[in-house]
């Protein structure tokens, strides 16, 4: 393979909706580039890109996949990445490392939801877009469709390179509008006559927009009323890397046809890395994997320098050393070892010690270190356990193995819940997770709904008063606590009716916790004349916040309360820690469920992007899991429904949703507070909870 200086180099991420026709463009781009010399299909099962065992059984593609196509002298690296959203980590990776973006557009679907919302990921991240529209050659495709979906999403971003000779069956070639040829088969030639008039337009409107992003040839423009190709390339190249302009292609992947040409676009406008060619070498890896045959592989980016085969790098984080005795060239399963990688170029090396993904490696004494990648909060999770107990260790360790080849798979032991809680970005994600722990690693698990983090609170004043006296055989235990509670919030107000007196309570000593769980306690000394010891009021502390812990009513974690202390006894001889712990633990308790005590819900806000013909249906079942609707929007085409659902209700909510959607629809969920539940909803936990303690007796 010859040897690829940084300007020589471009890498692109394919992008879209899925089914789109991503991996079958890839294996047209290979196969342009010479890499495979035949291509394969999805049906076929036997594509570069979609070659790990899951993908062949699933016919789609799960990981974003690095690949490279050589041609005319530049190596394009490629990563194809998964259209669906349960596996959109892919992507994320991708765009830390590419350049620019192709957003393929399925020619019988037009503008999608999927694709709709890699454009607004795309668009965050500031890529640039060229736009590659597929599958010309089926029977549905319609171009007319697609160019005002397009116009609808994209507005004046959109200008038309090319435009195919016809749709469907006759689909042989396309016509652009940049060279002014005619591209088919593998021929070049000159615009059939029928298509000069529409080429004309197009090729008027590419030239004004090219001419829009620089005042020089805007000028010219305006003069000679024209642009030279290559002026056109430098224009349109500016509009492309501001984000301002997505030039549109027309491709069919199955039948190579366009591909080439796409390429030749790819090469000469679409930027080079923005990289230090010379200085100490550095890599950011991206994806980590383990492959058949090989163990784990680490896929990387040099972003600075040269990494040159027997080079040393370091981890300027843990200070880990590593060698680099062999690094390859990669078009997914296909490895070609080389000797050096330039800045900018993408390559991967096995059995690395610092092999994780977001990891920097430099040349030592460097202090350089990239940024994490970030990924998006995942939105499904279950509890998960395995079959037999004995397991548990075995189970513990595959999950941190999967999780840290896939960052968007999160598992975290839940002290709170007493459950393994693992996340990812919806069922089939999680799916996945499951078959590999089976398949690769002989565990049976159970994936079951989690708990829900419950909270309890109080919203009215009570008081109440609890002596703790034990004597038995030698030294006694004596200690009475007088306190009242209320809720923490508003001002902080001491004057309160006590025993159907009015009470004015002076603090004498406070002490305010931000609880780890959220919320907060308030504890305030006001106790006159000595009736406790300064010194038991820790111990009182203690016993109160040993209740938080456990909540009164359902025992989950109690939080937004204030609680003072005001009267008491103590025994000059019997008085002691423990006393006061549990007489402070038992007063807080008693007090606490006179004090109109809700058990609240974590309450998430949700985003729906769905097309408006299923609104109707997105929008009652939001409302039967007891969501708010909120802020309801329309977005190109797509309707747009906020809502505020509790968590309890969100279990599968991915899975429900795709199939109310026929798969259209995208969603995101954050956490937004905590609520109290319905009525209805709380005599149901405080039952639930009173048979699982009888359980337990
Ligand atoms: N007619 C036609 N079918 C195509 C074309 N490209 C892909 N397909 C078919 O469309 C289906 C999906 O193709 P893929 O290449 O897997 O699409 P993808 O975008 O990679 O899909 P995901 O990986 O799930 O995101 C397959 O059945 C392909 O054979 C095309 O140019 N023309
Ligand atoms: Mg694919």
């Amino acid at each position: 393979m010859k040897e690829y200086q940084t300007k020589e180099v471009r890498n692109v991420v394919l992008l879209g909706a899925t089914k789109s026709g991503k991996t079958t463009l890839a294996e047209a781009m290979l196969f342009e580039g010479k890499v495979i010399s035949r291509m394969g299909s999805i049906e076929d099962k036997n594509t570069l890109s979609d070659s790990n065992e899951l993908e062949k059984i699933n016919q789609r593609s799960i990981y974003a996949t690095p690949l490279y196509s050589e041609f005319a002298g530049s190596k394009i690296n490629i990563i194809d990445a998964p259209g669906s959203d349960d596996f959109i980590g892919g992507a994320y990776s991708a765009f830390r490392v590419c350049e620019s973006g192709v957003l393929v557009i399925n020619a019988q679907q037009g503008v999608e939801v999927g694709t709709e919302s890699f454009v607004r990921r795309a668009e965050a991240q500031k890529l640039p877009m060229i736009i590659a529209v597929n599958q010309l050659d089926a029977d549905k495709a319609d171009w007319d469709n697609v160019q005002n979906s397009m116009k609808e999403t994209f507005g004046g971003k959109i200008v038309n390179v090319q435009f195919p000779n016809a749709c469907g069956a006759a689909f042989e070639g396309v016509i652009d509008v940049l060279t002014m040829k005619y591209y088919k088969g593998g021929e070049v030639l000159d615009i059939p006559a029928e298509f000069a008039d529409q080429a004309e337009e197009y090729r008027e409107q590419l030239i004004e927009k090219a001419a829009e992003f620089d005042d020089a040839l805007m000028e010219k423009y305006f003069e000679e009323g024209s642009l030279s190709e290559e002026e056109t390339h430098s224009g349109l190249g500016k509009g492309i890397v501001s984000g301002d302009v997505y030039p549109v292609f027309c491709v069919c992947g199955k039948k190579d046809i366009g591909v080439k040409r796409l390429l030749e676009f790819i090469k000469d406008v679409a930027p080079a890395p923005a990289v230090k060619e010379d200085g100490p070498t550095s890599i950011f890896i991206y994806k980590n994997d383990v492959e058949q045959h090989l163990g784990e592989v680490s896929y990387f980016k040099v972003m600075s320098g040269t990494l040159t085969t027997g080079m040393d790098l370091e981890d300027p984080v843990s200070g880990g050393k590593d060698r680099f005795s062999a690094i390859y060239a990669v078009a997914g399963s296909k490895k070609e070892p080389v000797t050096n990688l330039h800045a900018g170029d993408f390559g991967c090396a096995v059995k690395l010690k610092n092999s994780k993904s977001s990891t920097t490696l430099a040349a030592p004494g460097s202090d350089i270190v990239y940024d994490r990648i970030q990924y998006p909060a995942p939105k499904y999770r279950c509890a998960i356990k395995a079959k037999v107990q004995q397991d548990d260790q075995k189970l513990g360790d595959a999950l941190k193995k999967i999780a840290s080849q896939d960052p968007t798979v999160v598992v975290e032991y839940s002290k709170e819940l007493r459950q393994t809680i693992l996340s990812g970005n919806g069922e089939q994600h999680i799916n996945i997770v499951k078959w590999r722990l089976n398949n690769e690693f002989g565990l049976e698990v159970e994936l079951f709904a989690p708990k829900v983090p419950y909270r309890e609170t109080i919203t009215k004043v009570a008081s109440a008063q609890y002596r703790h006296k034990k004597q038995s055989g030698g030294a006694g235990q004596f200690g009475e606590v007088h306190l009242l509670v209320c809720p923490a919030e508003g001002e902080l107000n001491t004057k309160f009716m006590i025993n159907g007196k009015e009470t004015q309570l002076n603090i004498k000593s406070q002490d305010i916790t931000e609880l780890e769980w959220g919320g907060k306690l308030e504890f305030y000394n006001c106790v006159v004349g000595g009736a406790i010891d300064l010194g038991f009021m820790p111990a009182i502390l203690k016993g109160i916040k040993e209740r938080m812990v456990e909540g009164p009513l359902t025992g989950s974690y109690a939080r937004d309360i204030r609680v003072f202390v005001y009267d008491g006894k103590m025994h000059p001889v019997d008085s002691k820690e423990i006393a006061f712990i549990i007489a402070g633990r038992n007063a807080f308790r008693e007090a606490f469920r006179n004090a109109g005590p809700k058990i609240l819900e974590p309450i998430y806000n949700v985003e729906v992007m769905t097309p408006s013909e299923y609104q109707g249906a997105v929008m009652s079942d939001l409302q039967n899991r007891r969501g708010m609707l909120g802020d309801m929007g329309a977005d190109k085409g797509f309707a747009i429904l906020k809502a505020r659902v509790p968590l309890a209700e969100l279990y599968r909510y991915s899975t429900t949703l795709s199939s109310l959607t026929a798969g259209s629809a995208t969603f995101t969920m954050e956490f937004a507070d905590y609520q109290p539940v319905p009525g209805d909803v709380q005599s149901k936990l405080l039952a639930d909870y009173a048979a699982q303690e009888k359980d337990e007796d």
